[in-house]
């Protein structure tokens, strides 16, 4: 029988981990794994159009399976195009191997056509990036660089040169043949009892809960119940913490609920459960701080910190309830849903439909009304990721993706593909800004091409809205903002999509259903109002006099209208 060369050897590594797909674009130097790739079944190709979209794809389907998932770009500008998608994935703790192309062996250091070097581009957003540069390495590069992805949760990068993958491979078989290991991460027994004494004596406790409460959603309503505490999230906690949740009084930080920032601020020990919530500015500064992560060189990154604890939040959560006492007095919690009800009650007030143009909040209201149960949805970096924190509802099943932690403009159609992809009976919807949208907006063709029934709500105020609302809260005058808009719904159907249009807020509600009922890929272009303020829970002295000096700055420009038109979108309806 013929041997295996080294992309074959690479594919079947793949697949026997269940690697099955591999989202990229193809080139020259990938030429070697794409062939290999039209033999087999699995993995399959994911061809999109750039592949910064490749990167993000996986990041979300990683994200929402828990597995290894692929990328691939060909040498040179191919693989550049992954970084910033990569970055998102690494940032996020998703398990992404990225498959870096590279020019043929021989030419390495010559400055050769498309030459870059990956292990030196790569190197800050992974925490492993070798090069392949002769078959005997294989599979055992790769299979540390999947082990390690999935270990350390993040990215790895094989550089793999195109003559190296076509070589005759020298092992001919995976070596790993273990499922993943689910160790228990847990404080030692002194630590857990010194936390409860400690927590058994305060009075006033709030946890601040993030993503690392995943799969813990029991024990923390148990904890929340014995400490009679309120329940803060940080945003990529959202999904995990909000549903099913008595205690839950929203998120905290500038486009959080002021329920979750007086939650924090009048507590007496502040209890962080799997959070790295990055401002400082709204930690409290006077109250006893815990911080539980899985990873101690999480803890003290944000805040100060009186005790801190490794461990993850399922296990030690099981350890500590038995140790805690049932705390009485609940004037703290009811005090901080009190506030909480009032600030979702003031919230909810600003999803009415608006007068010229559409209010974005009523728009998403709508969509989380009429979503499946199941949906998955993705949001830009951009106001779409405030409306999402606001107005969406987990319940368990539904899942949100965003760029939460790095923060790159235009990931929601790119994640909408690999959740879609990677789950082709679920409801994925992209709440994509025209900012964001338009930045990889070539990828609205993969919609078709890979038979992504996505639906891409777009929500068009002509503005790098969330840009312009930093400038005006920092007293500069909004530049370099505007957006001169094409007709999306025309250009999608010109892709062919659906493409809708509500000009009117009558208009919402029909188009999302007819959009959200459409047996395939479809936009609906909404045209909401581009001043729509997001009042942070706290606003600084230095906001505050930004704020004037920018209301100062406008009048003296000139501009004065404008100010009577952000009075009227933010405090007259
Ligand atoms: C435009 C924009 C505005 C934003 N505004 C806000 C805002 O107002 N409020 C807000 O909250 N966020 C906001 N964000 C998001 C913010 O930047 C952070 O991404 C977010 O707060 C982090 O959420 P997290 O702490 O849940 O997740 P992460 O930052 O991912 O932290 C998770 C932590 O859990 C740990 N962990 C993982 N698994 C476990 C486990 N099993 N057990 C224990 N620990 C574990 C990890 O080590 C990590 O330390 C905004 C983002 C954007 C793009
Ligand atoms: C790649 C990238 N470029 C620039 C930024 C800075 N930035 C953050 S939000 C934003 C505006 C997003 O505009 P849009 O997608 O139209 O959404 P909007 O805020 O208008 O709703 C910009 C430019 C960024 N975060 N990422």
């Amino acid at each position: 029988m013929a041997k295996k060369n080294v992309a074959e050897l690479l594919l079947e590594t793949l697949a026997g981990a269940g690697v099955e797909r591999v989202y990229g674009v193809a080139g020259d130097s990938l030429n070697g794994i794409t062939d290999a790739m039209r033999r087999r079944e699995h993995p399959r190709w994911m061809h999109v159009r750039h592949e910064e979209t490749a990167a993000f794809a996986a990041g979300a389907e990683a994200h929402l399976t828990g597995r290894l998932a692929v990328c691939a770009g060909s040498c040179g500008p191919g693989n550049l195009h992954l970084i910033n998608g990569l970055y998102d994935c690494h940032r996020s703790r998703v398990p992404v191997l990225a498959i870096a192309a590279q020019i043929p062996s021989h030419e390495i250091g010559s400055g050769y056509f498309q030459e870059t070097h990956p292990e030196h581009l790569f190197a800050q957003c992974s925490h492993y990036c070798e090069l392949v540069s002769q078959p005997a390495q294989m599979p055992r590069v790769l299979e540390i660089a999947m082990q390690t992805a999935l270990a350390r949760r993040g990215v790895a990068v094989i550089a793999l040169p195109g003559d190296v993958a076509l070589r005759e491979a020298v092992e001919q078989q995976p070596r790993l043949h273990f499922p993943e290991p689910q160790p228990q991460v847990c404080p030692s027994d002194d630590e857990i009892t010194a936390l409860a004494q400690m927590l058994n004596q305060s009075t006033k406790t709030t946890i601040l809960g993030g993503a690392g409460c995943a799969g813990a959603h029991a024990e923390l309503i148990a904890l929340a119940g014995k400490l009679q505490a309120p329940i803060v999230h940080a945003m990529r906690g959202k999904e995990f913490i909000e549903y099913d949740n008595p205690f839950d009084v929203g998120m905290t930080g500038l486009l959080g609920f002021s329920s979750g920032y007086h939650a924090m601020l009048n507590c007496d020990v502040l209890l962080m459960l799997g959070t790295d919530f990055p401002y400082q500015q709204f930690f409290p500064q006077d109250a006893t701080i815990v911080q539980i992560d899985l990873r101690g060189e999480q803890l003290g990154r944000r805040t100060k910190v009186d005790y801190g604890f490794v461990g993850d939040t399922k296990t030690t959560l099981r350890a500590l309830l038995p140790k805690l006492e049932q705390r009485q007095n609940d004037a703290h919690l009811q005090a901080s849903l009190a506030h909480y009800h009032q600030a979702r009650k003031g919230l909810d007030e600003l999803a009415t439909e608006g007068h010229r143009r559409i209010h974005p909040p009523y728009v998403v209201r709508m969509l989380d009304e009429l979503a499946a149960q199941d949906a998955i949805f993705s949001c830009d970096v951009g106001t779409p990721t405030i409306w999402a924190a606001r107005y969406l509802t987990m319940n368990g099943h539904r899942r949100l993706l965003g760029s939460f932690n790095h923060g790159s403009m235009a990931n929601a159609l790119p994640q909408a593909i690999g959740a879609q992809v990677s789950h082709p009976g679920r409801q994925v919807i992209a709440l994509s800004g025209d900012g964001g949208l338009a930045m990889l907006l070539g990828d609205l063709l993969s919609l078709r091409q890979l038979q992504a029934p996505v639906k891409v709500i777009v929500f068009k105020n002509d503005a790098l809205a969330f840009v312009e609302l930093e400038m005006k809260a920092a007293g500069v005058l909004d530049f370099g903002t505007d957006l001169h808009n094409p007709d999306f719904a025309k250009m999608a159907e010109a892709a062919g999509l659906l493409g809708l249009t509500a000009d009117t807020p009558e208009q919402v509600r029909p188009m999302l259903t007819q959009a959200l009922r459409y047996d395939g890929p479809a936009l609906v272009e909404v045209r909401v109002s581009r001043q729509e303020l997001s009042m942070p829970p706290t606003i600084t002295l230095e906001q505050m006099t930004g704020f004037s000096l920018f209301m100062l700055k406008a009048v003296l420009s000139g501009r004065g209208d404008e100010i009577v038109d952000l009075a009227k979108v933010n405090l007259f309806r």
